[in-house]
């Protein structure tokens, strides 16, 4: 039997209509900015995100660190919620591309506009210079949480009077929209750089973008290079990311609404705790011993994934059906 893959929502392989568009795609030079598929996905990334230009790079962690390199000095300091990818999966690149520093604001990831406040160092020269605020939405270490709205607002407006810059790391922004019915664009409101991700629940194989302005682009495009993330006949990825624009936003609820099926199947199962209920497609699960669980479900024919010594990440994406989850629910109570 075919494993049911939960580790995460960048597992899905992009399907015949998807590899269709690819292998029709029109190419050319992007590094000249010659690509027109690349320059057609990079003008829809920009509209749907309120911006006026975007960037197309390689991955969500390139995404970010363009970003932030493009908008601080070494020396800096970036606040970031506790668990942030950008500070805490990115293998310090923050620190060793930018020479940044994070202060981590609030707990369990999402943070408040008080505690942004309570980050910011005096300007006196024993600190750092608080330069950039970075918010990760919807949140993946606290298991896919969407930050409130309103509070959203508040941070923006409190970092924005504090001469703050601001980074959106949306990787999964549109599961946020998909959650709340709150367009993508209105939750990038304010914020100065904006990533989300191609190859997430969006299901293209490859590819994230930046939106800003026009001017703090041509930054990150300048990271981008000094990264290495220039692509040539990048058309065929972008082709790919214009398919999952045009098809994969409005399929995300479905992947939420698999979630909520894996949480109600395991809540009250023995030996599994749910940490929280699922406000967009992941679940995590508190167990006894994380790795050892993972490794039975795996037998079982279901990969999930270990977050902690005792926590366990189950996502949903377009490779699963609610069948599968069914079976996957089963296969991770035995596990248990
Ligand atoms: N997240 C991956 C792992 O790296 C943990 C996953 O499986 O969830 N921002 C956020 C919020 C992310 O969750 C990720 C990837 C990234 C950035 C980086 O994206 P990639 O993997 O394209 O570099």
């Amino acid at each position: 039997m075919r494993p049911i893959d939960l580790r995460s929502d960048t597992v899905t392989r992009p399907g015949a209509a998807m590899r269709e568009a690819m292998a029709k795609a029109e190419v050319g030079d992007d590094v000249y900015g010659e690509d027109p598929t690349v320059n057609r996905l990079q003008e829809m990334a920009a509209e749907r995100l309120g911006k006026q230009a975007a960037l197309l790079v390689p991955s969500g962690t390139m995404a970010n660190q363009a970003a932030l390199r493009a908008q601080t000095q070494p020396g800096d300091a970036a606040i970031a919620g506790e668990g942030a990818h950008v500070q805490l999966y990115e293998s310090a690149a923050a620190a060793a591309i930018s020479g940044v520093q994070f202060t981590t604001a609030g707990r369990g990831g999402l943070f408040t506009a008080s505690d942004v406040e309570s980050c910011v160092y005096p300007s006196d020269s024993h600190y750092p210079r608080t330069r950039i605020v970075c918010l990760e939405n919807t949140h993946n270490r606290s298991g896919g949480r969407v930050f409130p709205f309103d509070e959203v607002r508040a941070i923006v407006e409190t970092a924005s009077a504090r001469g703050l810059a601001l980074h959106l790391d949306g990787a999964r922004l549109f599961n946020a929209e998909a959650a709340t019915g709150i367009p993508a664009a209105r939750w990038a409101e304010g914020f100065d750089s904006v990533s989300f991700c191609l190859s997430k629940g969006l299901g293209a194989p490859v590819g994230s973008l930046v939106a800003g302005s026009s001017e703090l682009i041509g930054r990150v495009h300048r990271a981008r290079k000094m990264l290495g993330g220039g692509m040539r006949q990048a058309g065929i990825l972008a082709a790919a990311g214009i398919y999952a624009l045009d098809h994969g936003v409005a399929r995300l609820e479905q992947d939420h609404r698999n979630a909520r099926r894996l949480a109600d199947a395991l809540r009250g199962a023995d030996g599994i705790e749910l940490l929280a209920e699922p406000e967009t497609n992941m679940v995590l699960l508190r167990v006894a011993d994380a790795e050892a669980f993972v490794s039975r479900a795996a037998r079982g024919g279901v990969r999930v994934g270990a977050m902690g010594p005792k926590d366990v990440r189950a996502v949903t994406h377009l490779d699963v059906t609610s069948d599968d989850i069914d079976a996957a629910a089963e296969i991770l109570r035995t596990a248990a």
